[in-house]
């Protein structure tokens, strides 16, 4: 198994793994898959060689042809070429010591041509032969799925359906009215302009900006792809911000450069809360069709994604080639809650915008696979298995690897119009677990949510794991038993402790993650848990509690942390992370993330805005902050949801 080396980017951890790494046993029995593949492929490169040599082999054969009655085809040919060199129409009758040479090469230049391609079919048969089983399999299963894929496409793209628009409430300026309020949201729209303009300027079409070399820059989850992930991800906070030109030149860019068939292995579920997300809220808000479009097209490239065993996707996917894998470091091999489990507010507006029953049927499927598997304490282990459909190590957490699952139970009730019940009974059943299991309060008062490892709690609490009190308020009506009080009051708790991970700091921004241990509460221990990389989760929670209660701390708060990201995280070059919350002189990891857009500002945007842009009642925000409007299901069926079938 590789080493991950964890670096801090968004809600996962990702690794670096040295591609072709797999643990798989290669028993005898279990390759016969893969030996017949490899005997095609030995088949195949014979049968090249032979195709080569019938058509490239020299002279004799040549001439044969001419006999045969080709002439009509070839000698065009030659005369033409002799008229284009001499400037004169001469036929070729015998052939001279000048033509015998030029033969002679031309015969050299064919048999390197069969000798190379001879080479390169040998070279293709030794890289398949190091691929492992599991790798074999999943690109025999794409190459299926491709050919009946491409039947399927015979007759072009089809246009996408129209559907209904769904109504569009509350996209509105949002004036907040007092002089005040309305200061500091240009203070933020100003922060928002700065982020972009740098971003522009220095890291335009690449993923993102690296603030102090001035220059772009791009992580794992993205490939080695130049797919314009903060463009993508920022358009939306352009739009409800009124930067209409902005907006605009961001449009542009997609329309003319956004294309996905590269050869990029992607992380399956950052594309789909940062690209799906940002494309269908942008396209919502604007009504501009390139945006669904796009939308569609990328889904299209995640769909082989789900080829395995058991219809849990892999974490990865290449956009070219369909293949998919999981990160090494995750248990074996398994692919991540968080992941998996985040896809369904993105896949079911698909299905609604295209008419396409695939998203839906997948997203369903994996819904339906986790019901009926056991929960060790009624917790879900952030880990399973998607060649077995087992758990891998039991660790919960509802921060980083396990946290936007909840969150999208959650939401897909929400955004169904709260019809979909089972998401709401799935949601209320993994709260209470956590309740009972992982939240508690420390010595001196404070509630946090801690970690499942190995059979024990760890009292340590995310950054990541902050968006839980936005969630548990965003809950609250609805909730079991009338418990609405209660979760309302646990999402206040929440707010306050996470509030003070931040207050007890020297720069008052929070730290990736704080212990509640040995005296020790709501502080990070480690250093390299000492970052702050832009991250959204606690003003999320801020706006959240807000717009739920209007209590006024929250705004305050929200101000707190807004100019301390001006102060400590602002160059001229954009915004950066900073690599310790404790430090007076911190350094900088020169990374303008693309959620700071999507994300960060938004919700600091929203928090000084009225409750009129974007009501809760109407809209639903995924993982990203990417609002999707609520589908009033009621008489309108999904294709493939239980009722059509
Ligand atoms: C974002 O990409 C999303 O919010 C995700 O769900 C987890 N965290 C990052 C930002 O911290």
């Amino acid at each position: 198994m590789t080493t991950p080396a964890l670096l801090p980017l968004s809600g996962r951890r990702i690794p670096t793994l040295s591609p072709g790494a797999s643990s798989f046993p290669h028993h005898r029995a279990t390759l016969r898959l893969s030996e017949k593949f490899i005997l095609l492929l030995i088949l195949s490169a014979f049968i090249t060689l032979c195709f080569g040599a019938f058509f490239f082999l020299p002279d004799n054969s040549k001439h044969k042809r001419f006999d045969f009655g080709l002439e009509d085809v070839l000698i065009p040919h030659i005369e033409t070429e002799k008229e284009s060199r001499h400037g004169s129409r001469q036929v070729i009758h015998g052939v001279g010591a000048h033509d015998e040479h030029r033969h002679r090469e031309e015969e050299e230049s064919l048999r390197d041509k069969i000798r190379a391609d001879h080479e390169r079919a040998l070279q293709e048969a030794k890289e398949k032969l190091r691929k492992s089983k599991e790798e074999l399999k999943a690109e025999i299963q794409t190459a299926k799925a491709k050919v009946s894929e491409d039947l399927k496409k015979k007759d072009g793209p089809k246009p996408l359906p129209p559907v209904p628009m769904p109504k569009l409430v509350g996209v509105n300026d949002g004036d907040p009215g007092d002089p005040d309020t309305k200061e500091k949201r240009d203070k933020i729209r100003e922060m928002m302009k700065h982020a972009w303009d740098s971003y522009r300027q220095y890291g335009w079409g690449h993923n993102e900006l690296k603030p102090l070399a001035k220059k772009g820059h791009s992580t794992n989850i993205f490939g080695n792809s130049q797919m314009g992930a903060t463009i993508v991800d920022a358009l939306d906070t352009l739009y409800i911000m009124g930067l209409h030109d902005e907006f605009k030149d961001g449009q542009e860019w997609i329309e003319q450069n956004l294309d996905f068939s590269v050869n990029a292995e992607v992380s399956v579920f950052e594309v789909n809360i940062r690209f799906i997300g940002g494309l269908l809220a942008a396209y919502y808000l604007s009504g501009q069709e390139v945006f669904k479009l796009k939308a569609v097209q990328l889904a299209e490239k995640l769909l082989p994604a789900f080829n395995t065993p058991t219809g849990i996707p892999w974490a990865m996917v290449n956009l070219k080639s369909g293949v998919g894998r999981n990160w090494g470091w995750a248990s074996g091999g398994s692919s991540i809650l968080a992941e998996f489990g985040t896809l369904h507010m993105e896949f079911v507006h698909l299905t609604y915008l295209t008419g396409n029953p695939a998203y839906y049927q997948k997203v369903m499927h994996i819904r339906k696979l986790l019901a009926k598997m056991d929960r060790p304490n009624g917790l879900y282990p952030n880990y399973l298995n998607p060649r077995t459909g087992r758990w891998g190590q039991h660790h919960t957490s509802v921060g980083g690897l396990g946290d936007s699952f909840y969150e999208y139970l959650l939401k897909a009730w929400l955004m169904s119009d709260k019809t979909d019940a089972e998401a709401r009974k799935t949601y209320d059943d993994a709260i209470e677990a956590i309740e009972r299991h992982l939240i508690r309060k420390s010595n001196g008062g404070l509630t946090f949510i801690g970690e499942w490892k190995n059979g024990h709690l760890e009292r340590k609490m995310g950054h990541l794991t902050c968006f839980a009190g936005g969630m548990f308020a965003l809950g609250a009506d609805g909730s079991p038993d009338d418990k609405a009080g209660h979760y309302l009051q646990l999402g206040a708790e929440i707010a306050h402790t996470c509030h003070e991970s931040y207050d007890r700091t020297v720069l008052k921004l929070g730290p990736e993650a704080f212990k509640f241990d040995s005296g020790l509460e709501a502080v990070a221990v480690r250093q390299n848990e000492k970052y702050y990389i832009l991250r959204p989760e606690v003003i999320e929670t801020y706006w959240y509690m807000w717009r739920f209660t209007h209590d006024p701390k929250y705004r305050q708060w929200g101000w707190e942390a807004a100019q301390a990201i001006d102060k400590h995280c602002r160059v001229s070059g954009g915004f950066s992370g900073v690599k310790d919350v404790y430090s007076s002189n911190p350094t900088y990891d020169d990374v303008q993330q693309s959620f700071f857009l999507a994300e960060t500002l938004k919700y600091l945007y929203l928090l000084f805005s009225s409750d009129e842009l974007l009501p809760l009642e109407n809209w639903v925000f995924n993982t990203e902050a990417h609002p999707l409007p609520v589908l009033h299901l009621g008489n309108i069926t999904l294709p493939g949801s239980e009722s059509q079938r």
